[in-house]
């Protein structure tokens, strides 16, 4: 009787196991292909720019698609304004006032900050918005906005 004691309550154990596991479902994440590179054609880091400025986005190593198209070595890019950690990984970036996603395909895009010093990253996405694997992230730039 113990030992089916045991064993029922093994059996239970690993069904919550298994309930917590599907709560946080693992979406699937897409390999950055080797060698890309993403980065900030301008402004410069460093630079002084008006409240409203143009931003462009650079990449070697893989393509542009719009979000929703599956497309082998593609995605979009997505604006990260003073953002100090990365989005995490395995889960869509999210969408608002810090982390801007150009679903369309765009390749720039006018931005409006209030003055002061600000950062700005690009975050390439898959078709999914999440991260690639390993992360495809320019460089952080720090601009002054008069
Ligand atoms: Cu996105």
């Amino acid at each position: 009787m113990k030992r089916l004691l045991l064993a029922l309550a093994l059996v239970a154990a690993t069904s919550i196991g298994s309930v917590l596991a599907a709560d946080a479902p693992a979406l699937p994440v897409t390999k950055a292909t080797a060698g890309t590179e993403v980065y900030i054609i301008s402004p410069q880091d460093g630079a002084t720019v008006p409240q409203s400025f143009t931003v462009r986005f650079g990449l070697k190593g893989m393509g542009v698609a719009p979000a929703g198209v599956t497309h082998e070595n593609t995605g979009h890019h997505h604006l990260l304004v003073d953002v100090k950690v990365l989005p995490v990984a395995g889960q869509p970036i999210p969408k608002d006032e810090q982390h801007l996603h150009f679903g369309g395909g765009q390749t720039e895009t006018t931005l409006k900050l209030a003055p002061g010093t600000h950062t700005l990253q690009l975050e390439l996405g898959d078709t999914n918005h999440i991260p690639f694997d390993p992360p495809l992230v320019s460089k952080m730039i720090t601009v002054h906005v008069k």
